[in-house]
């Protein structure tokens, strides 16, 4: 039988934060390695090649924060950033660190199970080897289940079909061909727009419309970023002081306005960049139905001032939530798109998908003859990475099991009965409600400690106690409660049709929002105070 390898620490996942978890860790010394399942490092950059993949974050409050000679020496050459230079600036981070000699790739982890005795994890590999670890860290991204559709006939289809996680490296023609597109979110809205004016047909079969604004995206010359580098002080204290981890900052005060100074204030808000228009907002729209519907209302009026068919301009203005309260896609030229004659707009609430065939999709209404068809059809969320390895704790118990209502942890890292496993970017930390960099650097940075304090103490048993988890669920249930997307279904409130136990009716509290200044805040007085509510064996 294959000998396991050992080390002090497994981090699970070479993406942005499993990057600068393995930097922390061989910094201080830590015997430490990253098991990545994928060929290559990049994670969420490494798999989302689909054109018009990029950063709804300003680029540079994406990128690490930790490394003054990284923030001097990169250039970020847009605002937001596309997938290809996402993937060469993580490449460059980890060069520039040689990080990949702690990193091996196509190791895929299937099981971990917990030898109370031994008091490490046991991993088994999907080549079937194993390995053993004092400690695991997941960085395995709340963004990395992908999710499709169960339509009867999906295997019949002929022609190339893909999930957008899937797009293939190599290019996939589009000229002359009828491309079909499933699915209408963030991904959809990005894939769409990039895509209208390449494929000879584009077929978009939309279930839900989402709401989604522009992206404004510009080039940074090198005098921004000369601009941009002897600002990083301020726009990552910005970022820290912000609850959404973005230089946009709320106010309150909608109802000090005037209806017309609303107006006025939004038109300017609609033409800055990214996330303006939400995070720089009334605060009040994320709580008032009533100033979200005016809002709303306002967002309407300008999706119905940039499609000229006004049929398709109703069918693309969601009416089952209001504005921001769902995950809000950013978009460029995506609703003239529409104005294209190549373009046509499939209604599956009036015509739903009834199978697919050899050579397309039978609606209710049409037969949809296509060449190519790809599915924008989401994740499960934030907690489908973990169900997908067979996590066993304390007495062979299934995190899975455990989890199957929704998750529960503590502080979003570690889960009661699961020692000495720690998450970054977990379930219920702020990672999936926020701007996601800055909240991995949060929680690397405590875990890295929690680990070497530890080390330090000769702990080799970390554990969270059940009554501090239950308040720390508490706290999240009451921060979601607090909010007008509190039933929305959309991944952050964890539903996604194509799941079973995550569609409509079921509530799960899959992240904290009650901001990250207030997130690390609780962590860092946990750590300060030997962390409390952990017991440290
Ligand atoms: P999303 O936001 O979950 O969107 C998935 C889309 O796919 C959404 O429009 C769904 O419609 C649609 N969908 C899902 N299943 C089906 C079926 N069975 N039939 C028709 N349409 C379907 O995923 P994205 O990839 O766009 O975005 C995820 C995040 O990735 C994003 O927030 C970025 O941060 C990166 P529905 O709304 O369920 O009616």
């Amino acid at each position: 039988m294959d000998r396991a390898r050992h080390s002090d620490v497994v981090v699970l996942g070479a993406g942005v934060s499993g990057i600068y978890q393995i930097k922390r860790l061989v910094d201080l010394g830590i015997d430490a390695v990253v098991l990545e399942g994928e060929d290559d490092l990049g994670g969420t950059w490494y798999r989302n090649r689909y054109p018009g993949c990029r950063f709804d974050s300003e680029s540079y409050t994406y990128g690490y924060s930790f490394s003054k000679e990284v923030l001097d020496e990169w250039h970020w050459k847009e605002r937001f950033s596309s997938q290809p230079e996402n993937l060469r600036y993580l490449n460059f981070v980890v060069d520039k660190f040689d990080l990949r000699r702690h990193m091996r790739f196509g190791s895929r982890v299937e099981r971990m199970a917990w030898d109370d005795s031994a008091r490490h994890w046991h991993l088994r590999l999907s080549d079937g080897s194993s390995h053993t670890a004092r400690f695991v860290i997941t960085s395995l991204g709340p963004l990395s289940a992908p999710t499709l559709p169960s339509y009867d006939g999906m295997d019949a289809f002929e022609g190339e079909a893909f999930h957008t996680f899937f797009w293939p490296a190599e290019p996939v023609a589009l000229e002359g061909r009828r491309v079909g597109v499933i699915g209408t979110g963030a991904t959809g809205i990005q894939v769409i727009a990039e895509i209208a004016d390449k494929a000879a047909e584009l077929k978009v079969f939309q279930r839900r419309p989402n709401w989604s604004t522009p992206l404004n995206n510009s080039p940074i010359s090198d005098a921004e970023m000369d601009e941009i580098r002897g600002r990083y002080d301020e726009i990552f204290a910005n970022c820290a002081a912000s609850p959404g981890g973005f230089e946009h900052v709320p106010q309150w005060g909608f109802w000090d306005k005037t209806a017309t100074e609303r107006r006025a204030f939004w038109d300017e808000l609609y033409s800055q960049s990214g996330f303006a228009i939400l995070a720089a907002n009334f605060a009040e729209i994320f709580f008032d139905e009533t100033a979200n519907r005016e809002l709303s209302d306002y967002i309407a009026d300008r999706i119905r001032g940039r499609v000229d068919d006004p049929a398709v301009a109703e069918k693309l203005i969601p009416t089952d939530h209001g504005f921001g309260l769902q995950r809000l896609p950013l978009e460029t030229h995506y609703f003239e798109a529409y104005n294209r004659p190549n373009v046509e707009l499939v209604d599956l609430r009036e015509t739903p998908i009834e199978h697919f065939t050899r050579t397309g999709i039978q609606t209710s209404g049409a037969h949809y003859d296509l060449d190519l068809i790809v599915y924008a059809t989401g994740f499960d969320a934030i907690t489908g990475a973990y169900d997908r390895v067979e996590i066993l704790g304390v007495d062979g118990t299934s995190l899975a099991e455990r989890w199957r209502d929704g998750p529960s942890t503590y502080l979003g890292v570690l889960s009661h009965g699961f020692p000495n496993l720690f998450m970054v970017a977990g379930p219920q930390s702020v990672s999936g409600s926020t701007n996601f960099p800055r909240a991995i650097e949060t929680g690397v940075d405590w875990v890295t400690d929690l680990v070497a304090y530890a080390f330090e103490n000769g702990h080799s048993r970390v554990e969270a106690e059940l009554g501090a988890e239950q308040e720390w669920v508490n706290e999240v249930i009451r921060a979601h409660e607090r909010m007008l997307f509190r039933r929305s279904k959309g991944w952050f409130t964890g539903y996604n049709s194509n799941v079973a136990g995550h569609q409509e009716g079921s509530v799960r509290y899959q992240a904290y929002f009650g901001g990250a200044p207030r997130y690390r805040a609780k962590v860092d007085a946990i750590a300060a105070d030997g962390y409390e509510g952990i017991q440290l064996g």
